[in-house]
């Protein structure tokens, strides 16, 4: 079995972390919070509940800015990352390590396939999520169904590809853009969002739209994938092109088969 970490940013989630943690699946091998320095008893709560918690402090502010210390910080061959606010269910977990166990780079929840679902979404975000996208499938010719969501699992040598920047919640669209971009496997799993416990989101709809509209232009244009042969261990799986091999049919002679049985 290979290892799983999870990282969780918090920013003042002490109320939501206990559910979060609780419902970590047993076979999670390490948990690692970012804490963008609370102002409620997040890192206590969190020590208390899990002790072996992995605890790390935000450099500097923004959601982006935690994920990437946390997934730096994370030693697990397999890396989850979710929200500590109850909107994600650790149950999920699940879901997205085993396509990573068969062949798959980089797993992203999804919530609108089916079997995923989001009791949170208001219908501007849901309308404005569905616009980017959209736009981001038209320019990456990739076929995602949820931009903005950031349930996501990967392979840890996926990271060095990734070469992460983002300081802000659009660190999940340079996420995504730049997995299909570097030709990771990627596979999408259904979620279902749940309401936040307790006490308000960090994210401005319009504020943060932009971001993900500007990070997406700005990938498009600026990021080179790097080239393969570059970081060869990490580089292994990916550049990788997947050929769909069609077998030719040979049709089968009844009479050899029937030969065969009898044993002539
Ligand atoms: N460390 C850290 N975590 C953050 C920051 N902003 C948001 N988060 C966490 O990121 C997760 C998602 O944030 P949330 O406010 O629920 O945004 P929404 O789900 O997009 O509405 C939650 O677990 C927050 O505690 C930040 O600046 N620093
Ligand atoms: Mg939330």
């Amino acid at each position: 079995m290979p290892s799983v970490s999870v990282v969780i940013p918090t920013l003042n989630e002490a109320l939501n972390l206990p559910w979060v943690l609780r419902r970590m699946p047993s076979y999670v091998d390490e948990v690692v919070i970012v804490d963008g320095r609370s102002l409620d008893s997040t890192v206590d709560v969190a020590r208390a509940l899990r002790l072996d918690v992995v605890v790390v402090a935000e450099p500097n502010k923004g959601k982006g800015v935690a994920v990437r210390a946390g997934l730096a910080a994370a030693t697990g061959d397999i890396i989850v990352m979710l929200d500590a606010d109850g909107s994600m269910d650790p149950h999920e977990i699940g879901w997205f390590v085993s396509p990573l166990q068969h062949d798959f780079d980089f797993v992203k929840g999804s919530r609108y396939v089916t079997g995923g679902g989001s009791d949170d979404i208001t219908f501007l975000r849901s309308a404005g999520n569905r616009a980017l996208t959209g736009l981001a499938n038209m320019v990456l010719r990739s076929d995602y169904s949820d931009l903005c969501y950031g349930y996501i699992a990967m392979r840890r040598e996926c990271l060095e590809v990734l070469e992460l920047e983002s300081d802000g919640f659009e660190i999940e669209t340079e996420l995504i853009v730049r997995a299909s971009r570097a030709g990771l496997r990627i596979a999408e799993v259904p979620s279902r969002e749940l309401s936040r416990i307790s006490g308000n989101s960090n994210l401005n709809t319009f504020r943060d739209g932009w971001r993900v509209l500007r990070t997406l232009a700005r990938e498009y244009v600026g990021w080179e994938a790097p080239t393969a042969g570059a970081r060869p261990e990490a580089l292994r799986r990916v550049k990788y092109k997947y050929p769909s091999i069609a077998f030719p049919h040979v049709p089968t002679d009844p009479r050899t088969v029937l030969g065969v049985m009898a044993g002539e």
